[in-house]
């Protein structure tokens, strides 16, 4: 069986992985949205949920909202649920592509009315922040354009950079802005915030709060992420992934399901980069479980988030420097590979006995009664969806 060095075991206890709240509501494709017994109905059922990951897995501590979706009367009363359970509210997403005014843009609309609301709904979330005890501002625009010469796309940048700066302004003192790209989707002609270069452009015009969230399913397939990720790590500009899988566009599966070695990659430049357990670098997840257990879906994920980067601590990378410096090509790939196919899952099964945690927290979850349990207190109700 593999080892994993004390030095490493150190740095994987520390690992902590933002849930988005969502994932334990129903979503879905835009043909059906297939109801799972037991799903959530409110933020507050979302939150226990989470906690539940947390508790069998000692990886997620803290949950990302998305507002509206998890807007309540008391913000303060659902800080303190979280905390009850032993989570922390984190990251606020903010929200711009649901809403009737919206359809030409937000941010960058033309009409200064539609910018205004979509700017004050940001102030609002900053609001939230300040009474969740957030740092985050996460902000992911639905903006662009389907037919060349529908839109002068030079003047939404320009009024995009007005709106951010105006929001930016607002942030408290520990506070930030994390901007996210996506290559197309719903826009299909152009997207105001397509790639990590335009994200990084409008955020260094606002000044040191402003970071680069790199969703990994938000670029064209064959794109090399981890190029992306060493780039902004060197630029000081990583602020937070999200994380998830995608086989063909923005699928929101479970984070290394469709390509464990992308994900081991990408780790590697984390690491390479100082991005591990460095609080300035978020690692959420933010992926929907359309036809899966919601609260497996994600003890599943965060599981695999640990893997990965266990095994990325495992990389020689002093036997590979030597090989990069002597450009011996196959021993330098054939260093990289070993730690990619190295099994760790026994190691971390027995290291997380140690430290009070079940060795097999997929099946400590299923003898926990707890599914069944929310399957019978929540059967009547509205289950929480992308609505709610
Ligand atoms: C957009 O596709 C996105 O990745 C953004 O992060 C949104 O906030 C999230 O999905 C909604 O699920
Ligand atoms: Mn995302």
């Amino acid at each position: 069986m593999t080892t994993l060095s004390p030095d490493i075991l150190t740095t994987l206890e520390t690992q902590a992985i933002e849930l988005p709240s969502w994932a334990f509501g129903n979503s879905g494709t835009r043909f059906r949205v297939f109801p799972t017994p037991g799903t959530a109905r409110d933020p507050f059922e979302k939150i226990a949920d989470a906690a539940q990951v947390h508790r069998l897995t000692g990886l997620a501590p803290r949950v990302a909202l998305h507002i509206p979706w998890d807007l309540v009367d008391d913000v303060a009363a659902l800080r303190r649920h979280a905390e009850d359970l032993g989570v922390e509210l984190g990251t606020v997403n903010s929200n711009t592509f649901q809403d009737e005014d919206y359809k030409f843009g937000a941010l960058t609309h033309e009409d200064p009315a539609i910018r205004r609301k979509a700017v004050d709904h940001h102030l609002a979330c900053i609001d939230i922040m300040d009474a969740t005890g957030s740092r985050d501002l996460k902000i992911w625009l639905a903006e662009g354009s389907n037919y060349p010469g529908q839109n002068d796309m030079r003047a939404r940048q320009d009024r995009l950079h007005d709106s951010l700066a105006e929001i930016y302004a607002r942030l408290g003192g520990h506070q930030r802005l994390v901007l996210e790209y996506k290559f197309f989707e719903p826009a299909f002609y152009h997207t105001d915030v397509p790639d990590w270069g335009t994200s990084y452009v409008q955020v260094a015009a606002l000044g040191e709060k402003a970071m680069v969230c790199l969703d990994t399913g938000h670029h064209a397939p064959g794109t090399n992420i981890e190029f992306i990720v060493m780039q902004l790590l060197r630029l000081g500009r990583l602020g937070s992934f999200d994380f998830n899988s995608r086989f063909y566009a923005d699928d929101d599966l479970i984070v290394g399901a469709a390509d464990p070695f992308q994900l081991f990659r990408i780790l590697v430049e984390v690491i390479r980069g100082g991005g591990l357990n460095n609080p300035d670098v978020a690692f959420m997840l933010d992926q929907c479980h359309n036809i899966e257990a919601k609260v497996p879906g994600q003890i599943r994920s965060v599981l695999n988030v640990q893997e990965a980067t266990a095994r990325a601590l495992l990389l020689d990378r002093v036997a590979l420097a030597e090989a990069q410096s002597a450009n011996d090509v196959l021993a330098a790939n054939a260093i990289f590979m070993d730690a990619f196919q190295t099994d760790v899952r026994p190691a971390l099964a027995e290291w997380r006995e140690t430290r009070g945690l079940p060795a097999d927290p997929m099946a400590a979850y299923l003898a926990s009664g707890y599914q069944e349990r929310i399957e019978a207190e929540r059967a009547s109700g509205t289950q929480a969806g992308w609505g709610a």
